[in-house]
């Protein structure tokens, strides 16, 4: 929408109140205007507009669009925002009745990442360009991991949940971190090494949000296929959030969309830190209820990460076998990356070579067995 030489433009923001309509119209509204403000946008004004359906020709209707107009003159607007998609002849009819320019939520989703991906690169480039080159990195990190056959847990979840922070909190990484929609644009991951020796490779991916067009899902397939590669579904939530249960069933939907339906999935429900006073209490005695299984933590107090890291263990380790057996000596190599790969419980040495027992991924305990065959 934006360039960072001009001033910023001044957007009234409209939705509909459809009776479909999964979010509350002004909910949906308060996240258009932090998508409009993450694109460099200020917003002026904002209107709702109770509809059973959608108007063809100008969305809002006749008379909502030119009330519409005249605000927009009245607050020297310089561009209009929907909060859906339009089609072309409703796009059109609005520009006309409203004399600005009229952007839909999708478009302003793509001018976020057009920007971020700008600031990061110094330059102006493609977005398609960009994505293509997530996509390349991604190939390469995958080719090196699956020699690694590390576990590999992904974090997902709606944008603005805290990802990136739990993700520098378990992995001493940094990752930028913003009080704003679509900070992470690309995935990252690092080696985590939790509990009881185990090593995992915890990833950060985009955030999801509320109407995220499927033009846009396409777009972004490239950057959330770290999803598909994930042994487990790390789906981080602020537990706090007035909208929780929209955000919690847009996700599911999303990942159900990119056939994730079924992987293992763990929910971690973040930022437990803003639930303060007896009424924080109440809230999240209620959400323990309503998700027994779920991991309260904050990423930015520390609270809950050590029961978040047991869990995560806990499920790379369900995965792993149980090897005793003894190695000859020169294998030494070999217990080194037990080490470092697994978990070594315990390793004696005596005359008939190094006698372990180990907890190790599937892979390894393979080449284990292979070893002791020909060894
Ligand atoms: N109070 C509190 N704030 C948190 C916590 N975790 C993250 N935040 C804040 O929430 C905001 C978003 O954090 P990010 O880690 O960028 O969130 P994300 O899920 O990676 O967001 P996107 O990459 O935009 O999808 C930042 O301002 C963080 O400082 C937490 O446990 N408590
Ligand atoms: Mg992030």
């Amino acid at each position: 929408m934006i360039d960072t030489e001009t001033p910023p433009e001044r957007a009234y923001l409209v939705a509909l109140d459809l009776p479909s309509a999964p979010f509350a119209a002004a909910d949906s509204l308060e996240e258009l205007a932090s998508l409009v403000e993450a694109a460099g946008g200020i917003v002026t004004g904002r209107v709702v507009q109770n509809r059973r359906t959608p108007d063809r020709n100008s969305w809002v209707g006749k008379g909502k669009a030119e009330e519409i107009g005249r605000e927009v003159a009245r607050l020297r607007a310089d561009i209009v925002v929907a909060d859906d998609e339009l089609s072309p002849a409703q796009q059109r009819t609005l520009e006309e009745t409203t004399n600005v320019p009229v952007v839909d939520r999708s478009g302003v989703i793509l001018d976020i990442f057009a920007r971020h991906a700008r600031s990061r690169e110094g330059r102006i480039q493609d977005l398609k360009e960009r994505l293509a080159e997530v996509a390349r990195q991604r190939e390469r990190a995958r080719g090196s991991r699956a020699g690694e056959g590390l576990f590999l847990a992904s974090l997902a979840g709606y944008t603005n949940a805290g990802k990136s922070t739990l993700l520098n909190a378990l992995a001493n990484a940094d990752v930028f971190v913003a009080d704003q929609p679509f900070a992470t644009l690309d995935p990252t991951t690092r080696r985590t090494a939790l509990p009881g020796g185990v090593t995992i490779l915890l990833s950060d991916t985009v955030g999801f949000v509320n109407k995220l067009p499927p033009t846009l899902v396409a777009a972004f397939r490239a950057t959330l296929e770290e999803l598909a590669d994930a042994d487990l579904l790390v789906h981080v939530a602020e537990a706090g959030h007035p909208n929780l249960h929209e955000h919690l069933r847009v996700v599911g939907e999303t990942l159900g969309g990119l056939g994730l339906g079924e992987r293992p999935r763990l929910l971690v429900l973040n930022k437990v830190d803003l639930l303060k006073g007896t009424e924080g209490a109440a809230l999240r005695q209620s959400l323990a209820a309503e998700f027994p299984a779920a991991v309260f933590v904050s990423a930015t107090s520390g609270q809950g990460l050590d029961d978040l890291r047991a869990r995560l263990a806990e499920a790379a380790a369900a995965r792993w076998r149980r090897v005793r057996t003894t190695l000859p000596y020169h294998a030494g190599a070999l217990v080194q990356r037990i080490r470092t790969r697994g978990a070594l419980r315990r390793a004696d040495y005596d005359e008939t070579g190094i006698r372990i027992e180990a907890d190790v991924p599937p892979d390894l305990a393979a080449e284990i067995e292979t070893y002791i065959r020909t060894s």
